[in-house]
């Protein structure tokens, strides 16, 4: 691909301000493919700003976002003309997990297998990568604009943290830019931040999904009693899948409006995301890539605890056929 970033630019209007909007609860990848776009149409001469719905939850990101100094705000704190030119990155418009906001939208650059065709200008998917990231650090590197060491931490740990330090849906892009990232940013930093995204206070999480286990096979399902962040579920379900037993992980939570889910699959015969669109079509929504996933369901679609672990037995025995799409 020769320079994706003059493809962009022509697309877009100087006089006009660009949104660059990550998705909804956004993760250390969104946030730095965001923040790297962004400092990359800054430097073009455009007027930019970042914006996520939902909150962070992640303290780890929390604590990323203030040592790189990153500037981005809640959709509710951004104040959007209509006239923004709207960039979604690491996630799709019109999905549920992307908040809908004013403006046009221009553009989308992301990673994951997308839902339907986009309806826009501009739509960079790269459905083989590892991270979001990765695609920003071509952008970068085909453009031969140096990126700064804020920019180059960022996407280091975008990219560590969605292949899971690279042992997770790794391409031969994402290892080319973690070899690049690694010299060029903050790797100690990142690696301090990424790793300690745990505190004492979420050991309770782990106790009660230790308790609440059932185990069918090699498919770990966890009920989790009471509410937790979408990381800690995350990092429940990475924990289990780390289990040499187990193959298959969904991590549930509930709230006041939604149950919420994690899913981490170990098998390539059951990718995540094809699982998750058998498993709650018609209840809910969600999607993710191979080995990682997630969604969520309103409380009054909810089918039970039980009644969603059989949802996904059924959906590993689904003929291909029968995906619900
Ligand atoms: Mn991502």
């Amino acid at each position: 691909m020769s320079d994706t970033l003059s493809t962009l630019v022509k697309r877009l209007d100087p006089d006009d301000p660009v949104i660059v909007q990550a998705h909804d609860f956004p993760d250390h990848d969104a946030v730095a493919t965001a923040f790297a776009l962004a400092e990359l149409l800054r430097e073009r001469g455009f007027q930019t700003r970042l914006c996520y719905g939902g909150t962070i939850q992640s303290e780890s990101l929390q604590d990323a976002i203030k040592a790189l100094e990153v500037e981005i705000a809640s959709v509710a704190d951004t104040p959007i003309p209509p006239e923004a030119q709207l960039i979604v990155v690491d996630g799709f418009a019109g999905n549920s997990n992307m908040t809908g906001v004013p403006g046009r939208l221009l553009a989308v650059i992301d990673h994951h297998p997308p839902p339907w065709k986009p309806d826009c200008d501009f739509a960079d998917i790269r459905v083989g990568y590892g991270a979001c990231s990765t695609i920003l650090f071509e952008y970068y590197r085909d453009a031969g604009v140096e990126m700064s060491d804020r920019v180059a931490t960022a996407l280091l740990m975008g990219v560590m943290m969605d292949t899971a330090f690279m042992t997770r849906g790794v391409s031969r892009m994402d290892l080319d830019a973690f070899d690049v990232l690694f010299r060029r940013g903050d790797w100690q930093l990142a690696a301090r931040l990424l790793k300690n995204s745990l505190s004492l206070s979420d050991l309770a999480a782990f106790r009660q999904a230790i308790d609440a286990c059932v185990v069918a096979r090699d498919f770990s399902f966890i009920a989790l009693p009471g509410e937790y962040s979408p990381e800690v579920m995350a990092l429940i379900g990475d924990f289990f899948l780390g289990l040499r037993e187990v193959r298959f992980v969904v991590v549930v939570s509930g709230d006041r409006d939604e149950y919420r889910f994690s899913v981490r699959s170990g098998d390539d015969e059951r990718p995540c995301d094809v699982i998750i669109h058998r498993a709650i079509h018609g209840i809910g929504s969600g999607g993710g890539h191979m080995h990682m996933g997630g969604g969520s369901i309103p409380r009054d679609l909810y089918p039970g605890d039980e009644g969603l672990r059989k949802r996904f037995i059924n959906a590993f025995e689904a003929p291909e056929s029968s995906t619900a799409e």
